[in-house]
């Protein structure tokens, strides 16, 4: 087995990743019952003997000493990485995986990518180093950050390129948090923007998601819990949203709800390199058939069911309605209608009591309702896991190469050059040693180079699938 490292990275990165190892850690307990240090929990998790000093002594097989994830910290103020310190999560963190600073990049790409980036990276490069040295075969890395803010979007995508040089043969996956319209930072998509940029040269795939589609999610599912008879129906424990692991005792924070969906997001993602199943997915292979041009690597992602009814026998009805629910655009973690734009590929990633007729049934049953590229009519990419979520008895990822990405870019572009033209806020990165106003420019134009290979692909649209004649075999 292989296996990976997270690199969180800044307030949304860090808090977003703690609720991934929560989660992780729960699933992990609730098949692995003897706690015996096995294939699927060395994935993410290192077992250590914490009594030998120095790095602590790795221990390979046998019952599980003390987990430690595989993972590196990074945030440029101390808050959020010290309350982890300080939280039910301490013990799966070593003091040797963290790097912070103490005043923030001020959400200023230009201040974490430009200044924190060449003060840091020989100390990121080598905890890096180190993380990858405990492990037997480094298959990829998972960052995740937030777009909008300084250190996540400026220091996580200067990262991205250190990992390239570094460890080119390790993918890069990232999964990025996009602002909503009506964020908190104004500067969002100047910081969006450049670090788009840096996405499109030096991640091998990005999952995007935007803070109002979590949000949108999240209120559709309070509706149901208070709408009379369903609330009482749903399964306790079996929301997307929930956090009733180690969490449960402290506080909920405002995006304790949403970050819990993209910790799900991971969850599934990872869940064929973590768990057997029989059909087995492994990371390179999504991005060996998702991604058929390197800069077209942006995956949208839906994930059903958003909760559990507590009867536990599935009638296929209900079954069919995770497909059907995967493909509508109320289920998607960013703002897109896939259902009425142009897949490139599609993986559906199941997990739980499916089994493969139902998974074909659904494909051909949804097939004539979604419109695939000419070339690659049949861009289907299927896996099933029999270990469900906690709590679940089955789930979907569907993730989608589909130019439906494009609007929320778009929208980006439109927020960025409102900005622009009056050129408001930009003092604050031109006094950044190496930042010039090319770096804006050059930004924009990568994305508006992305939007255009999206709007190359869309004007096939409607042109009529051809069908190819096919060559008779001879009997
Ligand atoms: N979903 C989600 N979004 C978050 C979270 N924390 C912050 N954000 C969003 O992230 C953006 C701000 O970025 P942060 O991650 O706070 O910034 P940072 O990377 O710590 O950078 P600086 O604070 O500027 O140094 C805004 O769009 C916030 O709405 C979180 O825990 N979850
Ligand atoms: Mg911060």
């Amino acid at each position: 087995m292989t296996q990976s490292v997270v690199v969180q990275v800044g307030q949304c990165g860090n808090q977003i990743g703690c609720c991934f190892w929560d989660l992780a850690l729960r699933e992990h307990a609730a098949v692995n019952k003897k706690a015996i240090y096995d294939e699927a929990i060395s994935s993410f998790f290192r077992n250590v003997d914490t009594r030998v000093v120095g790095d602590g002594g790795s221990i390979s097989k046998g019952k599980i000493c003390s987990l430690k994830a595989r993972a590196v910290l990074i945030d440029m103020e101390e808050g959020v990485v010290n309350e982890i310190l300080q939280g039910p999560l301490r013990d799966v963190f070593d003091s040797k995986q963290l790097i912070t600073d103490i005043s923030g990049s001020g959400n200023n790409w230009a201040v974490g990518h430009k200044v924190f980036g060449s003060l840091y990276q020989e100390k990121i490069l080598e905890k890096l180093r180190k993380s990858a040295e405990h492990c037997d075969c480094l298959q990829c890395f998972f960052i995740i950050h937030s777009m909008g803010g300084g250190t996540g979007s400026g220091l996580g995508t200067f990262l991205l390129k250190v990992l390239e040089d570094e460890f080119p043969e390790v993918y890069r996956f990232v999964t990025s948090i996009y602002p909503s319209g009506e964020d908190d930072v104004i500067t969002s998509p100047y910081n969006s923007i450049l670090a788009m940029k840096e996405l499109n040269e030096h991640a091998d795939c990005v999952l995007p998601i935007d803070n109002q589609s979590l949000f949108d999610i999240i209120s559709k599912i309070d509706l149901m819990m208070n709408s009379g008879k369903l609330g009482a129906a749903i399964k306790p424990k079996s929301l997307v949203t929930s956090s009733t692991g180690v969490f449960k005792k402290r506080q909920e924070k405002p995006f304790d709800a949403m970050n819990n969906i993209v910790a799900n997001l991971l969850l599934n993602l990872t869940s064929s390199a973590r768990f057997e199943g029989s059909l087995n997915m492994d990371l390179n292979e999504i991005i060996m058939n998702l991604v058929p041009f390197p800069q077209l690597h942006y995956l949208v992602s839906s994930l059903t069911p958003l909760y559990t009814l507590a009867d536990v026998n599935i009638p296929p009805r209900r079954l069919d309605q995770m497909f059907s629910d995967a493909f509508s655009k109320d289920h998607q973690l960013i703002r897109a209608d896939p259902k009425h734009s142009l897949y490139l590929a599609c993986a559906l990633m199941v997990r739980g009591n499916v089994q493969i007729s139902d998974l074909r049934r659904n494909i051909e049953r949804l097939k004539p309702s979604l419109q695939f590229v000419s070339w690659n009519q049949e861009g289907w990419k299927t896996s099933l896991c029999s270990v469900p979520p906690v709590g679940h008895s089955h789930s979907l990822l569907a993730l989608a190469n589909n130019t439906c990405v494009k609007p929320t870019f778009i929208d980006l572009r439109e927020r960025f050059i409102r900005l622009y033209k009056k050129k408001a806020h930009l003092h604050h990165y031109l006094q950044i040693e190496g930042m010039e106003e090319s770096c804006f420019t050059e930004a924009v134009s990568s994305l508006s180079a992305l939007v255009q290979e999206y709007n190359q692909l869309d004007a096939t649209k409607s042109m009529p699938v051809e069908d190819l004649p096919r060559l008779n075999i001879a009997m």
